[in-house]
């Protein structure tokens, strides 16, 4: 397959071949951790993934073999955050959590390596995860004074269960791939030199499903863990598709025509 660059940044690479995008974290030497303008790039890139319509699918994954995220970088850890060029302290990661949560196309983690701390959350925020078998999975907030209070423990806790998911942040313990299939943490494991060729193989099948039904079942799902901001999410769905109707059209004609509305017209379905 042939990968285009889309744009050009300084701690991502933003890539397209056909219908799948691929963002990578890019600052391999120090594990993919990230800071505050590799979370703004990824934003920035997510965002045109979102608006651009024929973009399907979107990969996450980190450069290079040996990692994944190691997460927040701790050397530039100030005071309440991670600070980057402007000096302001920030979790902008939480930003990126909730942008993957509500982009309305799947979103694959690509895990290669460590995947650890606010690393890993991102990992588990993405809708589906395919590990190499080098894959090492781990939350290591309580050892670094940190944690993740919010999708990194109760939707942790949803996806492999109360009793595991606070073993993983009272212990802190590595898993291997296999140990994270086998507590539904992920979706597949597969050969490290394979990982890539099965995620596109993944991509292109779900390229065959209807964009709408995919974009549905994945706010619907998101709604049932995310509250009244997921199901925001699923509403402003049924909206968008209400605006395509002709029954939404006819409300918006009949204002700006200045006449009633003629809404006997449309069935009423059981
Ligand atoms: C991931 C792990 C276990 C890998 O160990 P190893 O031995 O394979 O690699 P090494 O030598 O530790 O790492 C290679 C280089 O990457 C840097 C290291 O300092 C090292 O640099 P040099 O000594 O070669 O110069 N590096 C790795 N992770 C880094 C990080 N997160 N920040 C800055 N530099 C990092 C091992 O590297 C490890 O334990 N890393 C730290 C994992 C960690 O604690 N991450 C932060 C969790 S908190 C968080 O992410 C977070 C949150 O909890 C809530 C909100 C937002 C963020």
């Amino acid at each position: 397959r042939e990968w285009t660059n889309v744009k050009n940044y300084q701690e991502i690479i933003f890539e397209r071949t056909g219908k799948i995008a691929k963002l990578t974290m890019n600052r391999p030497e120090k594990h993919n951790a990230f800071t505050p303008l590799t979370i703004e790039e990824l934003i920035d890139a997510f965002t045109i993934c979102r608006d651009d319509s024929t973009i399907g699918v979107i990969i996450l994954t980190g450069a290079g073999d040996k990692a994944f995220s190691s997460g927040g970088d701790q050397s530039i850890r100030g005071n309440g955050g991670y600070v980057g060029s402007d000096k302001i302290a920030r979790l902008n990661v939480l930003d990126l959590q909730h942008l993957i949560r509500i982009i309305p196309k799947p979103v694959i983690a690509m895990v290669k390596g460590w995947s650890v701390g606010g690393g890993n959350i991102l990992q588990l925020v993405c809708d589906l995860t395919i590990a190499a078998d080098n894959a090492m999975f781990g939350q290591t907030g309580p050892k670094v004074g940190s944690f993740d209070a919010g999708y990194g423990s109760g939707y942790l806790a949803r996806v492999i269960g109360h009793k595991r998911a606070k073993e993983v942040w009272f212990m802190n313990h590595w898993y291997t791939a296999d140990e994270a299939y086998a507590m539904n943490w992920i979706n597949k494991v597969v050969p490290l030199d394979q990982v890539e060729e099965v995620t596109l193989e993944w991509c292109d099948e779900i390229l065959t499903k209807s964009p709408t039904a995919l974009r549905f079942i994945k706010a619907a799902m998101n709604a049932d863990t995310d509250g009244l901001a997921g199901i925001q999410q699923l509403a402003g769905d049924a909206t968008m598709l209400f605006y395509t109707t002709d029954e939404g059209k006819e409300g918006r004609d009949a204002f700006n025509e200045k006449r009633k509305p003629d809404f006997d017209q449309f069935p009423k379905f059981p």
